[in-house]
C-alpha cells in the first residue's frame, strides 16, 4: 500500500469508528451474497397459508416459536410474582402542558427482585384519554429531560464521562443529557403521552452471566442461567415493556388501544420483539434497529450475526450463536419478526450514514413482510425500491431513511407522530388498513 492509500484508509477507518461504524465490515452491495429468504407464509408441513385464519391458528405460532428458539430465546411462561406498586405524587410539568408522575413497580420471586420506574407524561387539557408512546431509554429517566424533580436512576449504568456516568452510577450531570432524543414538549403538544423506563432497571447491559435483572425471577430450582433457547437481555427488555403495558392499559388517562412501542438501536430490537410477542401494542416503531432488529441477516452487510454475538453475547439466546458466520443456515430472517406485528401498523426508520445497521436491509426486510400484512388487510409497505432520503413511503407499514447518523432526531419523531395520527384517527386509518 502506498503511504497515501494507507493515510486515506486510516482516515476513513477513524471517521467510520467515530460514527460507530466499524470499518472492517462489508459495506459494498457487490459483496452481498446471493441469498434466499424463507417464505413467512410457508408452513413447516409444506402447505402455503392462504387465509387469515390459517395464519393465526397455524403459521403465526410457528413463526413466533422459530424466533424464540433460534434468535431471542423463549420468554418464560407467566408466573405469579409478588408485585408492589408505588406512585410518586402527580405534578404539573413542562410549563403547565403536562402532568407528570413516576410509577415504581417492584417484582419479586424467591430471593430475586427487580424494580422498574416508569416516568409518565400526559398532556393536560385534552378531551378523553391520550394515545401514548412507550420506550426504554439508555441513560436513566433523568436523562430525557433536565427537570430536577425526576428521580435519578440508582442502578448499574455503563461508564460515560461525557454523559456524567462514573463508577457505573448516574450522577446529577446526567440530567437532560439525552433530551435531544426525547422531544417531550413536541409529543404532548401533539396530544400524546410519553412513558419511558431505564432499560438497565430490567437487565444491566453487560455479560453478567444473567445474575442480575429479571432472569433470576424465573429460574427454576438450582438454575443459574437461561438454557440455550431461553431469553437473553433483549428478551428481558421486551418483558419490561410488556410489564409496563400491564400498568399503562389500566391508567385512566391513557387510551389503552392506542399505545405505540418505540425504540432506538438495541432498544429498537427490544421494541420489535415486544411488539411481536405482545399484541396489545397498537403501533410498533423501530429506529435504526439494524442487525437482530429490522435488518435482514442474510445480506451480511454491516453488522453480522457473528459480530453481534461476539460483541454482545448476552443479547440473544445461546442458540443464535450457531449461526455465527452461517447466516444462510438460518431457517428464518428478520422479516419473520416484522410479520408477527401484522396487521398492526409498523414504522421502520434508517439513517443514511448508519451503514452498520444496513438501511437497505431494513427496507428489504419490511418489503419481505408485505405478504403477511396484505393477507391480514394492512396495505403494507407497497414500495418498489428504496426511497430517496427524507421521503417516507408506505401506507400501513412505513419506512424512511433520513440524512445523518445513527441517532433519533426531531425529524424521526415528526414522522412517527404523523403516522400515529393517521393510524389512530379512525377515518384516516381506514384508508391505510383496507
Ligand atoms: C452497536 C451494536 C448495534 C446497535 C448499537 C446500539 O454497537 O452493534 O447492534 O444495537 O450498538 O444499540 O447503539
Amino acid at each position: 500500500m502506498t503511504p497515501l492509500r494507507f493515510f486515506v484508509s486510516c482516515t476513513v477507518a477513524a471517521y467510520s469508528l467515530c460514527l460507530g461504524q466499524p470499518a472492517d465490515a462489508n459495506y459494498d452491495e457487490a459483496n452481498v451474497p446471493a441469498y434466499v429468504l424463507p417464505d413467512p407464509l410457508l408452513c413447516s408441513d409444506g402447505t402455503l397459508v392462504t387465509s387469515a385464519a390459517d395464519w393465526w391458528s397455524k403459521r403465526r405460532p410457528e413463526v413466533l416459536r422459530l424466533l424464540e428458539q433460534e434468535v431471542y430465546g423463549r420468554t418464560p411462561a407467566a408466573k405469579k410474582l409478588k408485585i408492589v406498586k408505588t406512585e410518586r405524587k402527580v405534578r404539573v410539568a413542562l410549563n403547565g402542558k403536562a402532568q407528570c408522575k413516576e410509577v415504581i413497580l417492584e417484582y419479586a420471586s424467591g430471593g430475586a427482585r427487580v424494580v422498574m420506574t416508569i416516568l409518565l407524561y400526559l398532556p393536560r387539557g385534552r378531551r378523553g384519554p391520550a394515545p401514548l408512546f412507550l420506550g426504554l431509554n439508555f441513560n436513566g429517566n433523568q436523562s430525557i429531560h433536565p427537570d430536577p424533580e425526576i428521580q435519578l436512576t440508582q442502578v448499574w449504568m455503563r461508564n460515560d464521562s461525557l454523559y456524567g456516568v462514573f463508577n457505573n452510577r448516574a450522577s446529577e450531570k446526567t440530567r437532560g443529557v439525552k433530551a435531544r432524543r426525547w422531544p417531550v414538549e413536541m409529543i404532548v403538544e401533539r396530544g400524546y403521552g410519553l412513558a419511558t423506563i431505564y432499560y438497565g432497571d430490567l437487565d444491566p447491559d453487560y455479560d453478567d452471566g444473567f445474575k442480575n435483572g429479571v432472569h433470576p425471577l424465573y429460574y427454576s430450582q438450582k438454575q443459574t442461567r437461561p438454557m440455550e433457547d431461553e431469553w437473553g437481555a433483549i428478551g428481558a427488555w421486551a418483558w419490561g415493556l410488556s410489564r409496563a403495558m400491564d400498568y399503562l392499559v389500566k391508567e385512566p388517562g391513557i387510551n389503552s388501544r392506542q399505545i405505540a412501542v418505540i425504540g432506538h438501536s438495541r432498544l429498537g430490537k427490544a421494541a420489535l420483539w415486544a411488539g411481536a410477542q405482545d399484541q396489545r401494542f397498537a403501533l410498533v416503531i423501530s429506529n435504526n434497529s439494524g442487525c437482530g432488529g429490522a435488518a435482514l441477516s442474510k445480506r451480511i452487510y454491516g453488522e453480522t450475526v457473528e459480530r453481534i454475538n461476539t460483541g454482545f453475547p448476552h443479547w440473544f439466546c445461546d442458540r443464535f450463536k450457531r449461526y455465527n458466520g452461517r447466516e444462510q443456515d438460518l431457517p428464518l430472517d428478520q422479516h419473520f419478526l416484522l410479520a408477527l406485528i401484522a396487521p398492526r401498523p409498523l414504522y421502520i426508520a434508517s439513517a443514511e450514514q448508519d451503514r452498520w445497521a444496513d438501511p437497505k436491509g431494513e427496507f428489504l426486510c419490511a418489503k419481505a413482510a408485505d405478504p403477511v400484512f396484505h393477507l391480514l388487510g394492512n396495505a403494507g409497505l407497497n414500495a418498489g425500491s428504496m426511497p430517496a432520503v427524507n421521503t417516507p413511503v408506505g401506507d400501513g407499514v412505513r419506512y424512511h431513511i433520513r440524512t445523518g447518523k445513527h441517532d433519533v432526531t426531531d425529524y424521526d419523531w415528526q414522522q412517527y407522530l404523523d403516522f400515529a395520527d393517521r393510524c389512530f384517527k379512525k377515518k384516516a386509518a381506514k384508508a391505510a388498513f383496507k
